[in-house]
């Protein structure tokens, strides 16, 4: 049997490196680099960590503790720098070892115990992208419960459930993960309005720091800015764009002004949800063509069932900013099909909590049950997609097996 190495800890700088070493013949090569500290020869028993020297056979390349974890899967844990790493990873190298990532060596690991639950390897591997911990425990749910128990029983009673049936749940499993999605990997909030509507200032309220430069003067953001903030249960990233006013057209073609608001406009593309920042205490502006088309297009409900990026695709939620101020804005102007329409005073504070609510609404994840059967790769998102088209109980039960025992390819 080959033996693997990788190493498991994140890029970059930190305290300790940890190299994974996993193979039957793993100990022959540890043995080949591995200095004990004292005299006595070292034990490699299940259990214990070993303390000691890695060398090159004449130089000392690092001291570490070898963490023995099971009879072929070893810890070797050296010094943070990447370097060292780079070295002690050389030289398992030389000694035979076939050097993979991380990602690669969990997956090998993971196959190697049976019975093999692809969805199980899938949510190891993407358990630590998720950008909230509700997201991470709605992964941790599919292992052994949600979506592999679900496949399970499909294959287990295929001949008692109706093709319909499955294709139903497939359906409606996939339009639920399109809210998980947004919960495990983030929601891209972007902020578009008129110049001095105070979007910059929303910015800044809901990062908790001055991230946006904020003035009175019209025109103020000019390359668009982003920031992180996390409402419970969802991370967001937000995008802070440069105003769009109905002289969009009129302004100078090469200008500073024409590039930034044509990024705006391309930066709604990357929306989840588009937050659109109006002043309350001016009258309605006319904003331009080429932006109301965008903001049309984002304002038509997605109709697809689950292909769609997320259930929040077709989404505006109106911000009417200025509470504090007297309001002049007709709201008859506003365009239909918001997802919904919010005071606040970005300046104060005043209405942000009703807001962030409205944004759990308008993304569903307010009473999302974490508990949920869902998908959360687009391998499953894929053969889920084809499950719901399956023409025979015969292809359903092929696409099923893969669901659940496939192989990864990272
Ligand atoms: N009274 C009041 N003033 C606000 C509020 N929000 C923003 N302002 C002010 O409005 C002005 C414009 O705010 P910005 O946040 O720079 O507006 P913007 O939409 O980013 O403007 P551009 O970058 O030019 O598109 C600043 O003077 C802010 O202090 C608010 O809720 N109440
Ligand atoms: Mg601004």
């Amino acid at each position: 049997m080959t033996v693997y190495a990788a190493v498991t800890t994140g890029k970059g700088t930190g305290a300790i490196s940890t190299i994974q070493v996993f193979g039957k013949e793993s100990i022959a090569i540890i043995k080949k680099i591995f200095k004990p500290a004292g005299t006595k020869p070292a034990e490699f028993k299940t259990g214990q960590i070993l303390l000691g020297t890695i060398t090159d056979g004449t130089e000392i390349v690092d001291h570490v503790t070898i963490g023995c974890e099971q009879p072929n899967s070893f810890a070797i844990n050296c010094h943070g720098n990447p370097l060292i790493a780079a070295d002690v990873m050389q030289l398992l190298g030389q000694y035979g070892a076939k050097l993979l990532t991380a990602e690669q060596l969990l997956t090998k690991i993971l196959y190697a115990q049976k019975p093999i639950n692809t969805i199980r390897v899938e949510a190891k591997l993407t358990q630590p992208k998720a950008k909230t911990i509700q997201g991470a425990k709605i992964i941790a749910n599919q292992i052994d419960a949600g979506l592999s128990k679900k496949l399970q029983s499909w294959l287990k009673n295929t001949n008692e459930i109706s093709l319909g049936k499955i294709k139903a749940e497939a359906i409606r499993i996939l339009q639920t993960s399109q809210t998980a999605k947004l919960i495990i990997y983030g929601c891209t909030l972007v902020l578009v309005g008129p110049p001095n509507s105070g979007k910059s200032t929303l910015l800044n309220y809901l990062a908790g720091r001055q991230k946006a430069i904020v003035t009175d003067i019209k025109g103020t953001t000019r390359d668009w800015v982003s920031a992180q903030c996390q409402i419970a249960p969802l991370w967001l990233k937000l995008i802070d764009t440069a105003g769009l006013d109905e002289k969009l057209a009129a302004t100078p073609k090469g200008s500073i002004e024409k590039a930034a608001q044509q990024k705006s406009i391309q930066i709604l593309e990357e929306a989840d949800l588009v937050l659109l920042v109006l002043d309350n205490s001016q009258p309605a502006v006319e904003l331009d063509d080429r932006f109301s088309e965008k903001i049309a297009d984002k304002l038509v409900p997605s109709t697809s069932s689950g292909q769609a990026l997320s259930e929040a695709e077709g989404k505006v939620l109106a911000v009417l900013n200025k509470s504090d101020l007297p309001p002049k804005f007709d709201t008859a102007k506003l365009p239909e099909n918001l997802s919904s329409t919010v005071q606040i005073s970005a300046k104060t504070g005043a209405g942000v909590e009703n807001l962030l609510e409205e944004i759990r609404q308008a993304c569903g994840v307010a009473d999302f049950d974490l508990k949920t059967t869902v998908c959360f790769t687009s391998r499953q998102e894929n053969l889920l997609t084809q499950l719901k088209n399956a023409k025979s109980k015969q292809q359903a039960a092929s696409i099923i097996t893969e669901l659940l025992n496939g192989q990864l390819r990272v």
